[in-house]
């Protein structure tokens, strides 16, 4: 550790070249003068990130070594850890999802733990966590559940699932417990989760997701390409759209930590079945052709996906509220941004 040099105060943002980093980072720094983002992501920065951020860094989050040496030069009191492997993916490679998803956010919480303990101050974490938590056990307790509570099937059927869930328990120990048995409490953070739905960016797409089916059908209308779906049109899953997420996580970061009853909450807007989806895109797109091709692994894993998640503890406990319906989201932000996205192409 070293002493005396003057580390910087600044906010670690982990898989900033995903989608939730690409609009969190400008979101922060267009609310947050002067803050000091650090960018951390497998892949070398883009665009956005570099002109946002006042470093930028090409790294794994399994790097406990990189981690160390990052905080003996900055002094990290918020940490947004989006780095992750998504459903898909961590199906085709569970092992290595569990040592990014489990192994990495232990990391990071470590390198909370360490400046909490080096400052007296709990640093925030913000975990971006999923509805792959919960697990029904089949369609129709999927049916009969209807709108899921936060502490209720938290039986995961995925690696991702399982992972997240992890992850939520750890930072929440890390919050609550740790140093149990001594005098002192010491060495605690702030740990704060929000079980994220299905999130639907005109911007840009996701990769290795599950829910990946309804941006994909978007972007494929506003091409005018015929899309394939991997899921059957009755599947029906909670979604929220990508501006709405990242308000989700600047309000819970922002919220008076004595106001908190849990550290892991639900957030949705609208939870349409692919039909559904299909008919409102159409309404934009008529041209929009869909085929269905059910890949039989991703619509078992989303038939074990609650079809709605209650989200009134995190209305009553930090004000969250949905801004869009589907139909609006679809009017007043998915259409008009995806179709400029591809104008001319
Ligand atoms: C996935 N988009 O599809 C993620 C999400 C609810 C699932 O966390 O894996």
């Amino acid at each position: 550790m070293s002493q005396g040099s003057q580390r910087q105060t600044a906010v670690l943002v982990t898989g900033s070249g995903g989608e939730l980093a690409h609009g969190l980072i400008r979101a922060l720094a267009a609310h947050e003068e002067n803050l000091s983002i650090v960018a951390l992501d497998k892949r070398p920065p883009d665009g956005v990130t570099s002109e946002f951020c006042s470093e930028t860094i090409t790294g794994d989050v399994r790097d406990l070594d990189m981690l160390e040496e990052l905080s003996e030069r900055y002094a990290f009191n918020r940490v947004y850890h989006l780095a992750a492997m998504l459903s898909s993916s961590a199906e085709h490679a569970p092992i290595r999802a569990y040592e990014v998803n489990v192994g990495g956010t232990m990391n990071l919480l470590r390198l909370a733990v360490a400046e909490s303990t080096r400052t007296g101050v709990d640093p925030m974490v913000l975990f971006p966590s999923t509805v792959a938590v919960y697990g029904l056990p089949s369609f129709k307790d999927k049916q009969a559940a209807g709108s899921v509570h936060e502490d209720e099937w938290l039986d995961p059927r995925t690696m991702y699932g399982c992972n997240k869930l992890a992850a939520e328990h750890l930072g929440r120990y890390f919050t609550n417990h740790h140093r149990q048995f001594e005098e002192e409490k010491s060495g605690t953070i702030d740990f704060r989760a929000l079980r994220f739905p299905g999130l639907i960016s005109a911007d840009t797409l996701p990769t290795g997701g599950t829910t990946d089916y309804g941006p994909e059908m978007l972007h494929a209308a506003a091409q005018g390409e015929f899309y394939e779906c991997f899921v059957r049109e009755e599947t029906q899953l909670p979604f929220m759209t990508m501006p709405e997420a990242i308000h989700a996580l600047l309000e819970l970061g922002a919220a008076e930590r004595s106001s908190l009853t849990r550290t892991a909450y639900n957030v949705r807007s609208f939870a349409p079945s692919v039909l559904e989806l299909h008919t409102v895109i159409r309404e934009h797109f008529p041209s929009l052709q869909v085929g269905f091709d059910p890949h039989p692994g991703r619509q078992m894993i989303v038939d074990g996906w609650p079809g709605d998640t209650d989200d009134s503890a995190a209305c009553r406990d930090w004000g969250w509220a949905p801004h869009h319906s589907l139909e609006s989201a679809m009017a007043d932000y998915l259409v008009p941004t995806v179709t400029t996205r591809y104008a001319g192409t």
